[in-house]
């Protein structure tokens, strides 16, 4: 199996810890010659990572790939079974997806102070802490976000807090759990576990050796 992207984008990072967790096999590339060959266009007319090859099947968009792994390896399914338990840890994921890491990211471009606009950033660190409240209720409190196994949740949680966890202390929150508890608790699993925390590092080293005019 073929897993267009690079680790640092938090949609592939999605899809390596989905691969990882299931212990499925996969080679990680980036597209010769970049996303917007008409090569690279006949596999993902969008243009994105990730994209995925496994034999004749070609698919694009995290969530969509995620879910198809879960569904073809049906061994430590990331969803859980009961309606009610994947609705929980689907929800986690979402509000991870939709409401943490879009105003996380939109912070990247305020990154220097000298052109930062600081209604933008404030207005943006509001929207990451109301979100964050709504995170620190939903949060299981047990080892992983939805309970007591790593689910979807986790693997939508985990690029997203390696974003909060670069941008936001450059922002003013020194802590970017901004002291929430079950969060800070959740956090500390992340780093704890080798599998995630192993994906953390290599984000961190592709953020070092990141250059976007490339
Ligand atoms: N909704 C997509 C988002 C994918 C995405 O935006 N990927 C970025 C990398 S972080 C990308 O490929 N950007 C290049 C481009 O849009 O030209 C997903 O979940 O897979």
């Amino acid at each position: 199996m073929d897993i267009y992207g690079m680790i640092l984008s938090p949609y592939v990072a999605r899809v390596v810890l989905t691969a990882r967790h299931k212990g499925i096999k996969h080679k990680m590339k980036m597209p010769a010659g970049g996303l917007k060959t008409p090569e690279f266009m006949a596999l993902n007319p969008l243009g994105k990572i990730p994209t995925m090859k496994d034999g004749a099947t070609v698919l694009y968009e995290s969530g969509v790939i995620v879910d198809y792994l879960d569904a073809k390896y049906k061994k430590k399914r990331i969803v859980p079974a009961a309606a009610k338990d994947a609705a929980r840890a689907r929800l986690i994921a979402t509000v991870f997806a939709e409401y943490v890491q879009p105003p996380t990211l939109a912070l990247m471009r305020q990154r220097d102070p000298a052109t930062r606009d600081q209604k933008v950033v404030e207005e943006k660190i509001a929207e990451i802490n109301r979100s964050l409240d709504v995170i620190e209720k939903l949060l299981s409190g047990k080892a992983w976000a939805a309970g007591a196994k790593f689910t979807i949740a986790d693997v939508y949680a985990a690029p997203c807090w390696f974003f909060m966890s670069v941008m936001l202390p450059s922002f003013g929150m020194a802590d970017a759990t901004g002291g929430r508890k079950k969060l800070g608790k959740y956090v500390a699993k992340l780093k704890k576990d080798k599998m995630v925390s192993g994906v953390l590092a290599e984000m961190a080293e592709g953020l070092k050796n990141f250059n976007p005019g490339r």
